[in-house]
């Protein structure tokens, strides 16, 4: 009878299961948020441990504590290799942490950002203020289909950065060889493709698949990792993507001492550090 007479209090806890058998479980103060758009379910909720998080159809897609590194780490390695980006067009990317880094580049003039959901913009604009609230006056935000814009546009940029959920759902269409074919002719001459590959540990096969076709495509890839704890085994994956060889060094050094006052994540030891790959990684790619 014991068990009768303790008061017990309700906690509520958020799985996302990364296999069958594994996850990450954190435990939930309460649910901010929850929409059904017409492409997915999004849900914010306020966790314990890393503040304020957002799910698109289950899937942690950032956090309130650890964000600055995903987004620190798809834009600033990219441009401090060739910081002569003027024109960036960002696919997808609606909760706006990658336009946010973006634009603290003066230099970049012209940043679009083509995002499917209206409402995971208005929901990061409403939960997420410092993800959204110093956007470049430079930027535009499109409320569209990214595969369509690709498709259809005359302007060309020097920098892609595709910053999509994983390759199921409304975001498998990203991953596909017309669409990797349309983003390389939207490029300008040393243009650059940088996308979100998912995680060398957990995601191998479709790596292989989908870098297959990016190698195809472009010619060089070049991956990049970063320690993410919230993402599938917290080793995620970056690949940038062209049509030439690039020159991993950094161009600017008094750039990047500049941003390392500003910066959580990224800084110069990261930067050379990132493309220094575990033989596993190197397996999938067969370098
Ligand atoms: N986009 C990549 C998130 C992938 C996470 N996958 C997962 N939890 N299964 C992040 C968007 C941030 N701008």
């Amino acid at each position: 009878m014991e068990q009768f007479n303790k008061t017990q209090e309700t906690h509520l806890w958020f799985t996302e299961y990364h296999t069958p058998n594994s996850g990450i479980t954190l435990k939930v103060r309460e649910t901010l948020i929850r929409v059904r758009s017409p492409y997915q379910d999004i849900v914010i909720l306020d966790t314990y441990e890393y503040g304020k998080i957002m799910l698109l159809d289950g899937l942690v897609m950032l956090t309130e504590r650890d964000e600055f590194i995903y987004h620190e780490m798809i834009t600033h390695v990219p441009v401090n290799i060739n910081p002569r980006i003027r024109n960036a067009l960002i696919i997808g990317g609606g909760d706006c942490g990658t336009l946010r880094e973006l634009s603290r580049y003066y230099f970049i003039k012209n940043i679009k950002m083509v995002e499917i959901d209206n409402e995971v913009v208005n929901i990061s604009k409403k939960f997420f203020p410092q993800l959204t609230s110093e956007l470049s006056r430079n930027a535009e935000i499109i409320i569209g289909d990214g595969i369509d814009f690709v498709e259809k546009t005359n302007e060309t940029f020097d920098l892609i950065i595709i910053d999509s959920t994983d390759p199921i759902g409304p975001a498998e269409g990203l991953f596909t060889d017309t669409f990797y074919s349309n983003c390389k002719r939207i490029l300008s001459n040393n243009g650059m493709l940088v996308l979100q590959a998912e995680s060398p540990y957990f995601h191998a096969d479709s790596i292989k698949i989908f870098s297959d076709r990016l190698k195809r495509v472009f010619g060089f890839l070049t991956p990049y990792i970063a320690f993410i704890p919230t993402y599938p085994s917290g080793m995620w994956e970056f690949i940038i993507c062209t049509t030439h060889e690039i020159d991993l060094s950094l161009k600017d050094t008094k750039l990047i001492k500049d941003f390392e006052l500003i910066l959580k994540y990224y800084n110069h030891d990261v930067h050379v550090g990132a493309f220094k790959l575990p033989t596993f990684v190197k397996k999938i790619y067969g370098i």
